[in-house]
């Protein structure tokens, strides 16, 4: 594991620094991790002061990052008009529409699921690896990779992605869950890990998408009695979880919310859905439930990314390499 460290922060160092401060030094003879916190606020403050202010060239609105800041560690959760355009709506959409065809083509049976991951699959861009690229270059955007890192104080790190569609013919209300719960049916473990690093969702509706219901400030603490009755109890689907929200995001609107906070999605066969979900995480490594290896594993692919992109995978990929190397052996 002392390996996996140096490495993880050499690419973190890399990163950082092609993004955020391009004259610093690209590598420092091993000193990585001293020199990353040494630079890490003056190359923050550069990137934030020209990457988050008005683009007057695009139709971006200014995002007030004070206020998405107040309402993220209020809340855990921040909605984002108007993220995407038009074009890019189209775009991601018809990637992501690509591979749920061939996913459904696949497994007849996932037409009535509500999601499918692990969109990066190489055999899903067998003909099309442009938009494999496309689909890279989003998950790593500097507008989310900026903000995310603005918020936690760190280079945030790729887990997974995920496709949420309408299923075709059977409707129901998901259960009550914190992400933290699956594989941790102890409270104690997952209490644990709440604590010990965090995992969220930037997700981004294609059509207009209200079926996401979270209930706010809940990623800071532990259950409500109330909570804990409803999501540990035998009604995991009851409607009348205390303080729940309703989240309705236009097409294009994006939504970051915590994984750790009580959330759950409600299923409608009558109701169109797309929008595409990725999971980032910081504070640590998801060392009980690593993410596959999926196009990560040649370097061919990560040579035709853009240089930020290219960092930010190769930060994740030096991550979890070694649990792809056990699993193999
Ligand atoms: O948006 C949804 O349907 C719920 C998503 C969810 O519960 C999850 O990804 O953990």
């Amino acid at each position: 594991m002392g390996t996996t460290a140096t490495l993880v922060d050499a690419s973190a160092y890399s990163f950082l620094a092609s993004i955020l401060v391009p004259e610093i030094p690209a590598a420092d003879d091993g000193k990585y991790l001293s020199n990353l916190w040494a630079y890490c606020e003056p190359m923050k403050k550069k990137y934030y002061e020209t990457q988050m202010t008005e683009n007057p060239s695009t139709h971006r609105p200014h995002m007030d990052f004070e206020q998405v800041a107040k309402d993220w560690n209020n809340t855990g959760l921040v909605i984002i008009p108007t993220f995407l355009d038009r074009s890019e709506i189209a775009e991601l959409r018809r990637i992501c529409d690509h591979v749920l065809q061939q996913a459904l083509a696949e497994a007849p049976d996932r037409a009535n699921a509500s999601n499918i991951a692990y969109l990066t699959e190489r055999r899903y861009f067998r003909s099309c690896e442009a938009d494999l690229l496309c689909l890279l270059e989003f998950i790593a955007d500097q507008r989310i990779i900026s903000l995310l890192t603005r918020l936690s104080g760190e280079l945030p790190l790729f887990h997974n992605t995920q496709y949420f569609y309408n299923p075709a013919s059977i409707s129901w209300d998901g259960d009550w869950h914190r992400d933290t719960q699956f594989l941790a049916p102890e409270i104690a473990l997952e209490q644990l890990r709440m604590k010990r690093h965090a995992g969220v969702h930037f997700r981004v509706a294609f059509v207009e998408d209200a079926q996401l219901e979270y209930v706010p400030g809940s990623e800071r603490r532990w259950d409500l009695a109330a909570e804990l009755e409803i999501r540990k109890g035998a009604e995991p689907r009851r409607s009348d979880m205390p303080g729940r929200k309703k989240i309705r995001l236009e097409a294009g609107d994006a939504c970051l919310f915590h994984a750790w906070g009580i959330h759950r999605g409600t299923y409608r066969a009558d109701v169109l859905r797309r929008t595409l979900d990725i999971i980032y995480g910081w504070g640590g490594v998801c060392d009980y439930s690593p993410p596959p290896a999926m196009c990560f594993t040649g370097q061919d692919l990560l040579a035709r990314l853009s240089p930020g992109a290219r960092n930010f995978f190769n930060y994740f990929i030096e991550t979890y390499r070694s649990y792809w190397d056990e699993s193999r052996s």
